[in-house]
């Protein structure tokens, strides 16, 4: 399917969403609360609100992250440019708004981009508006879990893949899950193919957890909005008031943990089901993890990615990586 879009330019859309995927997420969400200790994968965060709440936590005075990593791509494009290479397929994964590849996009001058989001209306509408303003560039869209398995639209040229995975998104996963994420983009990908990525750096302490506690209360409210969305999509009942944000740096494990903590002892309805929380007892909605630029590597390099070139700022902040598929 094509979608044009106000110019004359067009978005190829691919569309690999599997079907009854809310019915995947309603059973995945279950099965957390009835874990113990009870989780919720931090991908339950991004309903509208939350993803608007998140593009709040980005500007927030203590979350560096995405400052810092713009301010990298901005300074390095043009050695970026360099170690990429002429004529490459970017292929952004959970693209969003498609805002940081636009810093990108004059220096490497890519011959096609292909942005792969799980968010439909958001990828289509970002996806469209790229196209709008880089005539030059092939635009292609695939609505996908990239976490899943996936494959390459068809009618994408692919002689020189490189994939653009900002934002540290890769924290998310457990250092084992990544390197087998790793290990799935390394069989999607010819030898030769490039990875783009950034990787947020283990620092001081305090750093980190005000990062994850800003004043204003944005990522509290990011946090708290899960029990909004449990109320109001999974039939929840329960009150959010009854419970707080929680976020700290765990040294053991090089990651935040961001918790929910019951004020009370109580007993919640989703979907149907009954969840007794004690007091104080948690419901751990994310975890993101931390690496040294060498402990990064080493994973990297055992799921078959050899490192080209890094970028940090000043500050050894934030890293990106340039490693490419051996
Ligand atoms: C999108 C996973 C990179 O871990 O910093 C921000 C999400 N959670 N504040 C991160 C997040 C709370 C973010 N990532």
């Amino acid at each position: 399917m094509t979608v044009m879009s106000n110019t004359a330019t067009a978005v190829h859309f691919h569309d690999q969403q599997p079907p009854a995927a809310s019915l995947t997420l309603r059973d995945e969400l279950l099965q957390g609360l009835r874990a113990a200790p009870k989780r919720s994968s931090p991908k339950f965060f991004y309903d509208l609100r939350g993803s608007e709440l998140f593009d709040r936590i980005c500007v927030q005075p203590e979350y560096y992250p995405t400052r810092t990593e713009e301010a990298i791509l901005r300074d390095a494009a043009d050695d970026i440019a360099d170690v990429v290479g002429k004529d490459a397929t970017l292929i952004e994964l959970g693209s969003g708004a498609s805002r940081k590849v636009r810093l990108l996009l004059e220096a490497v001058r890519p011959t096609s981009y292909l942005g792969i989001d799980i968010s439909r209306d958001f990828l289509l509408d970002s996806t469209r508006r790229l196209a709008a303003d880089y005539p030059w560039l092939d635009v292609h869209a695939a609505c996908a879990d990239f976490s899943q398995r996936m494959t390459m639209p068809s009618g994408l040229a692919c002689d020189h893949p490189v994939a653009f995975f900002p934002g540290s998104s890769i924290g998310n996963f457990a250092p084992e899950e990544a390197e087998c994420f790793l290990r799935g983009l390394h069989s999607l990908l010819p030898s030769g193919s490039g990875l783009l990525i950034g990787v947020d750096l283990i620092k001081d302490e305090a750093i980190l957890n005000a990062a994850y506690n800003d004043a204003a209360g944005v990522t509290a409210a990011f946090n708290l909005n899960l029990l909004e969305r449990l109320r109001h999509e999974f039939e929840g009942d329960l009150d959010p008031a009854t419970f707080s944000h929680q976020a700290f740096y765990n040294e053991s494990r090089s990651r935040i943990e961001m918790h929910l903590v019951s004020d009370i002892d109580q007993t919640i309805r989703v979907s149907g089901e009954v969840f007794h929380f004690d007091q104080g007892e948690t419901l751990h909605t994310e975890n993101s993890y931390k690496y040294s630029v060498e402990g990064f590597r080493a994973l990297a390099a055992r799921a078959g990615f050899e490192s080209r070139a890094l970028w940090t700022d000043p500050d050894k902040l934030f890293s990106i990586h340039y490693l490419e598929r051996a």
